[in-house]
């Protein structure tokens, strides 16, 4: 198999040349890839937190190097390409595109079957950081959360944001509490760590934001002393200004940002942030979305005006 005959048979656009070729050229990992299956996976998607649905597509449509060489082909480089820089902040690596789903469920899927293949490199990887079990499971739960906002999005089986799987997969996010923490080295080679917060586990309680604030230097200084971070930095949503003139002065959201210092001199278009992250947004009118929460009516409110969310970026002294 080459490259251009995968790009055929999986129907990738022509936009994928440039990773295929580059994968193409790395060959297969030196250590070949087994999937896990039946029940072994079952118990592994389970405490990864993958909604049930989902875990029996996963299962019935795990490919097989025989049935399926070209999604096989893809799956192995694409695992190659994560485990060569394992751990390596300095060097950008996306993973691959989400694939066409019309050629089936193993394509839907591609990226967990990704994730499930480097899980072992990955677990190795920890081992040699001496990373807490516990924090290597909490932090791959971040698979279940993809996957369920993805059917909760498309109605269907698929990974959202593959490419955050692929950053956490290849060792550079941690996963402490409530907030996820990643390895980042800035554009002027300042080592940070980039702040994170996921959808599951609850509202911001500014107890909880602190407690997890508070784990990030000395995890990262025990398991990662080169790295040496001593700020957390992040672009979100969550740093609009303007939110502050439609929630409550308690709100989690507003509490917990007073700490942080704006360090954009621009702020960045910010709709499709706060459309995604407060409704899983899919295009549907703004008149048909929820409005049961004074953020989600804020949201609304702010657009029909006329008005524009902004995505900003961010800085705080890490405890
Ligand atoms: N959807 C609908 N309503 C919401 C949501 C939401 N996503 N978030 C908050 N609300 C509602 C609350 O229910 C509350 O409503 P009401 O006053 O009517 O009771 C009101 O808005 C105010 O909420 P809070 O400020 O108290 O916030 P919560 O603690 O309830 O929720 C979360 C905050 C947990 C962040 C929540 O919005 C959420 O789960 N979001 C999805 C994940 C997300 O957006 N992550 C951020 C992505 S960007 C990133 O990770 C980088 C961050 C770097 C900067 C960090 C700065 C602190």
């Amino acid at each position: 198999m080459d490259s251009e005959s995968v790009r055929r048979e999986l129907r990738l656009g022509e936009n994928t040349r440039a990773w295929l070729s580059r994968i193409d050229e790395l060959g297969p990992p030196p250590e070949p890839i087994r999937l896990p299956r039946g029940d072994e996976v079952r118990d592994l998607l389970r405490r990864l937190e993958v909604p049930d649905p989902d875990v029996e597509e996963i299962v019935a449509a795990t490919p097989d190097p025989d049935r399926d060489p070209a999604l096989w082909w893809l799956l192995e480089r694409a695992h190659h390409e994560i485990v060569r820089h394992m751990g390596d902040p300095k060097v950008k690596v996306r993973g691959g595109p989400t694939l066409p789903y019309e050629t089936g469920a193993a394509a839907r899927y591609f990226h967990v079957y990704v994730f499930l293949a480097t899980i072992p490199a990955l677990r190795r990887f920890h081992a040699t950081r001496d990373i807490p079990e516990a924090t290597t499971w909490e932090t791959l739960t971040q698979l279940g959360e993809s996957v369920a906002i993805h059917r909760r999005k498309y109605g269907e089986g698929g990974t959202h944001m593959p490419w955050w799987l692929t950053f956490l997969v290849r060792g550079l996010v941690y996963r402490l509490g409530r907030l996820q923490f990643s390895l980042v080295v800035a554009r002027d080679g300042t080592p940070v760590l980039g702040m994170h917060v996921p959808e599951v586990g609850g509202p911001l309680i500014p107890d909880i934001y602190n407690d997890s604030l508070r784990r990030a230097r000395p995890f990262f200084d025990r398991h990662f002393p080169e790295h040496g971070a001593r700020v957390a930095t992040g672009t979100s949503w969550l740093l609009d200004p303007q939110l502050a003139e439609y929630l409550a002065e308690d709100s989690h959201i507003l509490q917990v940002r007073r700490d942080w210092t704006l360090i954009d001199s621009e702020p960045e278009d910010g709709d499709d942030a706060i459309l995604e992250f407060v409704f899983r947004y899919n295009g549907q009118p703004l008149e048909e979305l929820p409005q049961r929460s004074a953020l989600e009516r804020a949201v609304v409110t702010h657009l029909k005006a006329g008005r524009h969310w902004h995505q900003r970026s961010g800085r705080v002294e890490l405890p």
